[in-house]
């Protein structure tokens, strides 16, 4: 079936093609190219829904403040129902299809969002990294949907198309929302997008909770090659300071507890920093 869009990046890698056709995943793989994201329907991850939600739920209260009952993360092992979750067969062809074979899980967290929870701004997820991207992408994001993504309920929104601007939205964009749509989807949707198309969410504007698990892939050629994981503090204690730059302890990557629910604040803001600083 021919795509839309004739771009060796995008060509079906020929291993791929015998699941993409036993899996039905055609029209995915033209949204993904066409727009840069897919809605996904698969019967495991429908079957997994309710035990994703209550877990989810259930681990957010656990969380500290400021985030209890707002998020929980490092998800894998902390419930059976994420090492499952995790493997949904249709998702996980598709994220090969976007970042490749042997793709790394990135992030297992999730939100909690309430009535009058205010609106995520415009962004791609290759927060990190400048632009131009590159013609291949770098990572996948797919959103568990647990209840239901309508507008009101504040689901995730995106502009169709922007993964092929390769780049960020300037301020004026992010103001204008130009092209801004909901991705509309019944409870058990996977709705997965590349690193490259610009989106956000609606506030929820109405009661009751939108619990989403977010769910982050990327290239196996991005992890570090050597694990300095076992050189504590001890260790670079009298150190030179640039060395603990150089072990990326001064940036958010890795700096998730469960207890905190989400990545240091501190590191975060320094990592914003310096991908500010490196962008055009
Ligand atoms: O919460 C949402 O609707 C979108 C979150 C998001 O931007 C992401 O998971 O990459
Ligand atoms: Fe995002």
């Amino acid at each position: 079936m021919p795509l839309d869009v004739a771009k060796d990046p995008y060509a079906i890698p020929e291993y791929l093609t015998a699941r993409i056709d036993d899996l039905g995943l055609h029209d995915n793989v033209r949204d993904l190219v066409n727009h840069g994201y897919t809605v996904i329907q698969d019967p495991v991850a429908h079957a997994l829904t309710d035990r994703v939600r209550e877990a989810i739920l259930r681990l957010a209260d656990d969380t500290a403040e400021p985030r209890k009952g707002q998020s929980a993360a490092l998800l894998l092992g902390r419930d059976p129902v994420f090492a499952e979750a995790v493997l949904v067969p249709r998702l996980l062809t598709l994220v090969e299809f976007l970042v490749g074979r042997g793709a790394i899980l990135s992030q297992l967290t999730s939100s909690v969002r309430g009535e009058g929870a205010a609106p995520l701004a415009l962004h791609a997820d290759n927060s990190w990294f400048p632009a131009p991207f590159p013609s291949w992408e770098i990572m996948a994001t797919a959103c568990w949907v647990t209840d239901e993504f309508t507008k009101e309920g504040g689901c995730t929104a995106v502009v169709p198309g922007t993964h092929v601007l390769k780049r960020h939205p300037n301020q004026q964009e992010c103001a204008e929302l130009n092209g801004l749509q909901p991705i509309i989807a019944a409870k058990g949707s996977l709705c997965l997008w590349d690193g490259s198309v610009w989106h956000g969410n609606y506030p929820r504007q109405i009661p009751g909770k939108r619990v989403v698990m977010h769910m982050t892939y990327t290239r196996a050629g991005f992890a570090p090659v050597e694990d300095y994981g076992h050189l504590d503090d001890a260790w670079l204690e009298g150190q030179p300071p640039e060395l603990r730059d150089l072990l990326g302890r001064n940036i958010f990557l890795g700096s998730t507890t469960i207890a905190s629910g989400g990545p240091d604040p501190a590191k975060l803001m320094h990592t914003q920093r310096l991908a500010r600083s490196q962008r055009a």
